[in-house]
């Protein structure tokens, strides 16, 4: 069974949006059309509460896309971005969202959460894993935003629990910070993640 999780499609990650990712909303038509060729179809939803301790507005003296040391290792300070319930945080108008399963993450205070199977604890899971086993999905393609935050770390978690997995990089978008797409190519890749255009 192979299923398609769909990352982060959300207003705060699209042009005009707190953390856009430049042509982000461009590869909503397309995700829209992969969607048929799937046995599920999962989207990932980033959900923030206010002052999120990966908000750099949380922390005194510290500007956005600083790295700072969080309990839990090291972490990108980021502009307040998909607040719970505002509209930053909604999927983008045209994402057709009528998916089998929706799954937030990021909605703990104190630990962000890039991946959509654990936080970035590296061990504290979403549930997502065991949602997939319990349907019967052994294989994942991974779309979404952004390829070198979000699908990244959920890709390289993926491959890492079992899954055959592929992300469709003409279907995801970068941020590209310091390097940051080159490496998480680099990440994918050692963990065994195809990557098909
Ligand atoms: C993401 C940074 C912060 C992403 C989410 O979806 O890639 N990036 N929160
Ligand atoms: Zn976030």
């Amino acid at each position: 069974m192979h299923g398609l999780i769909v990352i982060d499609v959300q207003n705060d990650f699209c042009p005009g949006g707190a953390l856009a990712v430049p042509d982000g909303d461009a590869i909503v038509p397309l995700i829209n059309a992969m969607m048929h060729d799937f046995d599920a179809v999962i989207l990932t939803q980033d959900w923030h509460p206010v002052r999120h301790s990966s908000f750099a507005s949380a922390h005194s003296g510290a500007a956005p896309f600083e790295l700072i040391q969080m309990p839990y290792g090291p972490q990108v300070l980021w502009p307040d971005h998909c607040v719970q319930n505002t509209r930053g945080a909604e999927f983008h108008p045209d994402l057709v969202t009528d998916a089998d399963l929706i799954i937030r993450k990021g909605f703990r205070a104190g630990i962000d959460s890039y991946s959509g199977f654990f936080e970035n604890d590296k061990t504290t899971p979403t549930g997502l894993e065991g949602y997939l086993r319990n349907r019967g999905i052994d294989r994942l393609t991974l779309v979404g935003l952004a390829t070198d935050f979000c699908v990244h770390y959920s890709a390289v978690d993926a491959a890492r629990l079992g899954f055959d997995v592929t992300v469709q990089m003409n279907a995801c978008r970068a941020i590209d910070l310091d390097g940051s797409l080159q490496a998480g190519i680099d990440a994918m890749t050692s963990a065994g993640v195809k990557l098909i255009s």
